[in-house]
């Protein structure tokens, strides 16, 4: 756990007692404040009183003047569609509001690193898709390096929660835009931006706002190297921005980048790197199982790009990458049976994500829907799919944008997995990959993931 400090004595309101708040409430009391804490939860705050937490109503002015600090989790609103009371309430009283990430870069560094020989670093993630596997590879090549790291953030892990950095150490971080748009402070050393796609609209009020959330790790961050991916406008405006000498990587799997900066792309299964006009080094990923399709080979990209500037040899890299597995619920191979594979891809919760599955594979029979994000799955190249198995609440919407693409309404995913298998070929591949949130008919999107699993085998 890593306290916190400069609130010593100090009354720090606590708001969300999910991984995120109970993470930071025990950290704060490891510093010496005095943490209060609230949930909207019951449940949740009974079993916060039971780790010994103070717990009030944060919403009413009286506690809320009484704070000098408020800590909110990121599932919170704090902007749209309105502000959470408590958070009013702060406001309101003149508290400032933070999160955990903010008060992590307050209390990072210690007395300790005067002794070591080399700086911990923090290295960030976001975008919105890849940001778990990118995060998770970049953890993975290190340990394989044998360079002491930690891996924390959105992929599940409250940064807080982490182990004070030691001699040498890369802390990995991935970061999601709920979380980016209210830290106080930001400082990693090296900023990874992959890409940016339509998600989480109704928290940031559009598009615009869900860009500027993601743009603040850079602009209130100023990391030492910013690695950004440029196959998209909003990735090559933010490059642009920050360009400055060399302190950009650009990253592209769509465009060769031999310009005279530093750049990283991916040409038909190769990764290269490209410094001050040259080919500076190359990699084979032809035969990565664990990063199938062209959106990991942009994971790659970036992953190796930090890896570069931390220092680490491409064939030490290109090792490492060989044996990484993947994460579970992410264009994973669970099964083959007659010829027939079976894909999880539970986590695709977005247009793009299942967008970039259906590129990956061929004669596909697609299970999409749940609760659909905004847009819905409008403009996909549908050419790759032989029939796909709609369920949930967006199951009708996807029907009328499936247009001519055969489809069914299977309704649940027991009764697309059964349809679609009666209906599979030898050749093809049943793929879950949902394009929707899974909230309408499952917990998350890891339940959704698990009962395809026990459906297939
Ligand atoms: N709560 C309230 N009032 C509200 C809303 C929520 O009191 O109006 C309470 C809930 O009752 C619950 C707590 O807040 O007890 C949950 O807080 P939270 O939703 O912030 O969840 P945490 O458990 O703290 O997990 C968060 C991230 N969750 C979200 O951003 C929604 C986790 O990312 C992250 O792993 C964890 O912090 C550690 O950093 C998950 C996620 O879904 C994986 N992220 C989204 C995504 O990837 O799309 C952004
Ligand atoms: P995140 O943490 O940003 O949600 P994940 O690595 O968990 O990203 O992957 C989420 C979904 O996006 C999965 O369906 C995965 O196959 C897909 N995906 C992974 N990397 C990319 C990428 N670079 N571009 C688009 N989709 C991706």
């Amino acid at each position: 756990m890593i306290p916190v400090k400069g609130y010593n004595g100090k009354r720090v309101g606590v708001l969300g007692l999910g991984r995120t708040g109970l993470a930071t409430a025990a950290a704060l009391q490891a510093g010496g404040a005095l943490p209060l804490c609230w949930d909207d939860n019951p449940a949740a705050r009974a079993l916060a009183e039971v780790d010994g937490h103070e717990v009030a109503d944060l919403s009413r002015p009286r506690e809320a003047e009484s704070l000098d600090l408020l800590v909110t989790s990121p599932g919170i609103p704090h902007l749209y569609p309105e502000a959470h009371t408590a958070i009013q309430a702060a406001w309101a009283a003149g508290v400032p509001v933070d999160n955990d990430i903010g008060v992590f870069f307050q209390s990072f560094a210690s007395d300790e690193w005067s002794t070591f020989d080399r700086s911990p670093k923090v290295v960030c993630i976001t975008g919105s898709n890849g940001k778990s596997t990118t995060s998770a590879l970049l953890h993975h090549i290190l340990q394989h390096a044998r360079r002491p790291s930690q891996l924390g953030g959105n992929i599940g892990k409250a940064v807080l929660s982490l182990a004070p950095a030691s001699d040498g150490e890369v802390t990995v971080i991935e970061l999601s835009s709920y979380q980016t748009e209210l830290a106080r402070t930001l400082q990693p050393d090296v900023a990874i931006f992959l890409n940016l796609s339509p998600d989480h609209l109704d928290r940031h009020g559009g598009l615009g706002g869900y860009f500027a959330a993601k743009m603040r790790l850079f602009t209130q961050g100023l990391p030492e190297r910013a690695i950004i991916g440029v196959d998209e406008p909003e990735g090559r405006f933010l490059s642009n921005t920050l360009r400055a000498g060399d302190n950009v990587i650009e990253i592209s799997t769509s465009r060769q980048l031999k310009g005279h900066g530093w750049s990283v792309f991916a040409r038909k299964g190769f990764l290269v790197e490209w410094r001050k006009g040259r080919q500076v080094a190359s990699i084979d990923m032809r035969g990565m199982e664990g990063l199938p399709g062209a959106h990991n080979q942009q994971n790659a990209c970036a992953a190796y790009a930090a890896c570069r500037h931390l220092g680490l040899a491409p064939k030490v890299i290109e090792a490492a990458m060989a044996g990484y597995g993947g994460l579970r619920h992410r264009c994973q191979q669970v099964a083959e049976a007659a010829g027939v594979r079976f894909i999880n891809n539970s986590k695709a919760t977005n247009a793009d994500s299942a967008a970039k599955a259906l590129k990956a594979f061929k004669s596909i029979l697609w299970i999409a829907g749940g609760q659909a994000k905004d847009g819905g799955i409008a403009g996909l190249d549908f050419s790759t799919v032989k029939k796909a198995y709609l369920i949930g609440e967006a199951a009708e919407d996807f029907a009328a944008q499936l247009g001519d693409t055969p489809h069914v309404i299977s309704g649940t995913l027991e009764a697309a997995v059964a349809a679609a298998r009666a209906d599979a070929e030898t050749g093809d591949t049943i793929l879950l990959a949902p394009a929707c949130a899974s909230f309408d008919q499952f917990k998350s999107f890891e339940e959704r993931g698990e009962l395809f699993e026990a459906l297939v085998k």
